[in-house]
């Protein structure tokens, strides 16, 4: 904190006069260890009776005399955006409108002495605040995520009512929008408009502890020293005088134990000039207790308190960890010298329904879902999180990497970015690391992410440079907080399929990230466990002394989306459909790739918990990420969550996965349970179907039969003479009744009607292919195409290929078969000439589909009787000069 003057006398003052001491309590002193700074003082609490409006108003708005009896009541946290739907459209409840909404509440305020300056405190405004006292202008800040205080004293009248006016401004950042140089530029979030953390009024005397140092809490603990036997642990506190003497005080600072009892105490006299001025007090503690991550998170408070004679002034509390920890390049993490492997989850501050307007319950419930998983690391994305969330992680014993929103779009001007854009993204990391300072969870300050993305997002000529941006923030974070290593999530180094800026970014931080996507966005998804591995050792061995994690990874997971095969069908990675058990498989594919590199000293799986994001139209959702472990309303746990759940679990653990598809589109199934244990054990009906060996926590029963109905499935497995177990229930189809299905090309399954396609399976050889590979915001990536077919969604996705076969279990029986074909190409060879046959007896002979369908892009169906007498159909599909098109295969009597 370079703009602090860091005074060497008044440190050697405070040894030499002060009073070091171990005592218990004697002042009647808060027991808080929150880190809210506004915990012990007077503070009044502004959160009822707004008036609030979205859009234009005339300029009057700002003046007392300004009807607002028309607006909507509200109390904050507020905002007016609700973003995402578990829907296919968007709904008449989605507001994603952005610009300027306006807040007004008159407050009738508690008296004061005449000295006393008045503070307006706001916990975070999405994205532009203005504010404004009795029609009198205020103040201005810039950035959705950090608290501000504003010195209303001018304005304020004691003891009488007083009109807040607060605009919020979240208009689209565009080039000569008013948040064209307000980071985030762009991102794959909604920057949610409004007063949407809780504001109050602050009333402090003349002198005070300062609150308005970068809205920080203006006292700032670290350790110097931590030993078994002592800690030695400076205490920084930027006081503030505003009148024009200077005033004789005392400071006191003391920690406090978990207890609430004082292990030391420095009382230091303070000579405070007009202005602000910084003291700085040391104090020991004797056989320190360690804040030691989720095996014992032990916080101490720290209370510095500012009196003049007997008078107490101000007094402001701050939690305190005291760990040590590092980050080896190839040994990974080690707190308080033990190696601990970092493992967890990346989340946004975003609820259904809520937006950003987090309620303290609803964060509690993000961590108990986040402890349950049995991460130990949180990576606070994309930005700044609230105070509440910080708490919640000190007292959980996460280790949290926290993020500066500089995201995606390093500039709209172009080049290095305006002179603007860069104040603005120091002026957020000095806010967010002076706020968050004193949290003992918070052990790195990320600088950004995937800026290296910046030619895709560029200008035309001027292509964004995020390289001297960020070398200046991370300078920044240094210089604010010396002690903590800095990192940043790199979007593109190495890979091709993305434009970079041409810069190469690893190294310009302490630490780095990796967001990668393999089993997702990448081609080749059947490899995400060695392309995953292959690019990490890759990373290590081009960067040997650098501490790298995996900063995103994961993939999508609709909970009414299922597969069958999750090896089958074509993955749309921002379209529809996205198969819960699709999501699980990548993860699956994904861990033991990270979990067996200690070089890679962290992981956060993308994401905790669907959010919303108006990009997006995928899985069974509309503006919603849908890779989360734990759906938008925290209602679901997925497939992936339990699969983690189980790989994280110190004790034994079982799970099935896929048991909310419950109804079997086939009459076979590849069952699949979860398990730290190294074999498990299924019976079905009660028929032991046997025991398999569970490696890298996954155990699978292939092709087990299910007859019609329900069948009541249960693993075990038996450890140290134990047995964990769980269950579950699948109703197989009634294929003699009903037929039997299939969604060639589909990674899920698909209702038409009565008809019931389960997803592509079966099958050897040809490739699955998508007939609309939809972009971010929906878009196609080429010209959308339709097929002229009685069911066009059975088109959306088909096989493709020379040859391949379906291998088919059918009761035996005379049985019709109909294939639905058609000519994706339109400049398919005349002479295509395509034979299948059906075990073995040719069904369809040089058959041209594009001639007998009349057009491309449209269906022919074809019909065929088969026998079956061995429980199989055997379908082979041979084309000459051309590919095969199926979209889908329908057996029935
Ligand atoms: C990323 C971004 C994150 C996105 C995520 C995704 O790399 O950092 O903001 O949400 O990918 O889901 O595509």
């Amino acid at each position: 904190m370079a703009d602090l003057k860091r005074t060497a006398a008044t440190i050697l003052l405070g040894v030499t006069l002060g009073s070091v001491m171990s005592a218990t309590s004697v002042l009647a002193a808060p027991s808080a260890t929150s880190a809210r700074s506004n915990a012990e003082r007077p503070a009044m609490d502004l959160s009822q009776g707004w008036r609030f409006r979205f859009g234009e108003e005339p300029s009057t708005v700002t003046s007392p005399a300004f009807d607002d009896s028309t607006w909507d009541r509200v109390s904050v946290p507020h905002s007016w955006n609700r973003i995402g739907a578990y829907e296919l459209e968007r709904g008449s409840e989605s507001d994603n409108r952005q610009g300027v909404g306006w807040y007004r509440l008159w407050v009738q305020a508690p008296k004061a002495k005449q000295q006393d300056r008045q503070y307006l405190d706001f916990a975070a405004v999405g994205k532009i605040a203005e504010v404004w006292v009795n029609g009198r202008h205020v103040g201005t800040h810039k950035g959705a995520f950090a608290r501000f205080r504003f010195d209303v004293s001018e304005a304020w009248k004691p003891g009488e009512r007083n009109l807040i006016v607060v605009s919020a401004d979240n208009s689209k950042p565009e080039p000569g929008s008013s948040t064209a140089e307000v980071i985030p530029l762009s991102g794959d979030f909604f920057v949610h408009g409004g007063i949407y953390r809780e504001v109050s009024l602050l009333q402090l005397p003349k002198a005070s502890i300062d609150p308005l140092d970068f809205g920080g809490p203006g006292i700032y603990a670290h350790a110097k020293e931590i030993t078994d036997q002592r800690a030695i642990v400076e205490v920084r506190a930027r006081l503030r005088n505003a009148g024009r003497n200077a005033r004789a005080l005392t400071l006191t600072t003391e920690i406090r134990d978990a207890k609430g009892k004082v292990v030391t105490r420095l009382a230091q006299p303070v000579t405070l000039a007009a202005g602000a001025q910084e003291e700085s007090a040391q104090l020991d503690i004797a056989h320190p207790r360690r804040w030691d991550g989720r095996t014992d998170p032990y916080l101490y408070t720290v209370i510095a308190t500012l009196t003049q004679g007997k008078a107490v002034l101000d007094r402001v509390s701050q939690p305190l960890g005291l760990r040590t920890f590092r980050f080896d390049a190839n040994a990974g993490f080690s707190l308080n010298g033990r190696h601990l492997k970092l493992r967890g989850v990346s989340r946004h501050q975003d609820a259904l329904g809520s937006g950003w307007a987090l309620t303290p319950a609803q964060h509690k419930q993000d961590m108990a879902l986040i402890e349950e998983l049995g991460a130990n690391t949180i990576r606070q994305a994309h930005y700044q999180h609230a105070d509440a969330w910080s708490d919640l992680a000190d007292k959980a014993g996460m280790v949290v990497w926290a993020e500066l929103p500089y995201v995606t779009t390093p500039s709209l001007s172009g080049g290095q970015g305006s002179e603007a854009l860069w104040a603005n993204a120091e002026q957020q990391l000095r806010e967010q690391i002076r706020q968050n300072y004193n949290h003992p969870a918070i052990l790195m300050w990320s600088v950004g992410n995937e800026v290296d993305s910046a030619k895709g997002f560029g200008v035309k000529g001027n292509p964004p440079k995020p390289l001297a941006l960020l070398r200046h923030l991370n300078a920044v974070a240094k210089e604010e907080d010396p002690d903590r290593p800095t990192t940043f999530a790199d979007c593109c180094e190495g890979l091709t399929l993305v434009q970079t800026a041409g810069e190469r970014l690893a190294g310009t931080a302490d630490l780095i990230g990796y967001n990668r996507y393999y089993g997702w966005y990448y081609p080749n998804p059947l490899q995400a466990r060695k392309d995953l591995g292959d690019t990490l050792d890759t990373f290590h061995k081009e960067h040997p002394g650098l501490p790298l994690s995996l900063s995103e990874y994961g993939a999508g997971g609709a909970i009414s989306q299922h597969s069958d095969d999750t090896k089958n069908g074509f993955v749309n990675f921002v379209g529809r459909p996205h198969p819960e058990e699709f999501e699980a498989w990548v993860h699956e594919q994904s861990w033991p790739a990270i979990n067996s590199r200690d070089f890679v000293f962290a992981s956060w799986v993308w994401a905790m918990f669907d959010f919303s994001s108006d990009l997006r139209d995928e899985g069974d959702s509309v503006d919603l990420n849908d890779k989360g472990l734990v759906t938008a309303d925290r209602k679901e746990r997925k497939d992936a969550f339990w699969f983690y759940k189980v790989a994280w679990s110190d004790g034994p653990a079982i799970r099935f996965a896929g048991k909310r598809y419950a109804d079997r589109a086939y009459p076979v199934m590849d069952v699949k349970a979860y398990t730290n244990t190294p074999s498990a054990s299924l019976t079905i009906n009660g028929k032991a179907i046997g025991e398999a060996p569970c490696p890298d926590f996954v155990c699978e029963w292939k092709g087990v039969a299910l007859h019609p109905g329900a069948n009541a499935a249960t693993v075990s497995a038996n450890v140290g003479g134990k047995t964990v177990r769980d269950t579950a229930v699948w109703n197989g189809p009634n294929v003699d009744r009903d037929g039997l299905r299939i969604n060639t090309g589909s990674l899920a399954g698909l209702d038409l009607g009565a008809r019931h396609f389960g997803s592509d399976t079966f099958v050897t050889g040809g490739r699955p292919v998508v007939l609309n590979l939809v972009g971010f915001g929906g878009r196609s990536m080429a010209p959308i195409r339709q097929v002229e077919a009685a069911d066009p969604a059975l088109f959306d996705y088909w096989r493709d290929g020379s040859a391949y076969s379906y291998d088919i279990p059918l009761p035996d029986g005379q049985w019709q078969v109909t294939l639905h074909l058609f000519e994706p190409r339109k400049d398919s060879a005349p002479e295509q000439a395509l034979t299948v046959r059906a075990n073995g007896k040719v069904a369809l002979a040089g058959f041209n589909v594009r001639k007998e369908a009349g057009a491309p892009l449209r269906e022919v169906v074809r019909s065929f009787p088969v026998t079956i007498t061995d429980g199989r159909l055997k379908l082979d599909f041979s084309s000459v000069s051309g590919n095969a098109a199926l979209a889908g295969i329908e057996i029935s009597h």
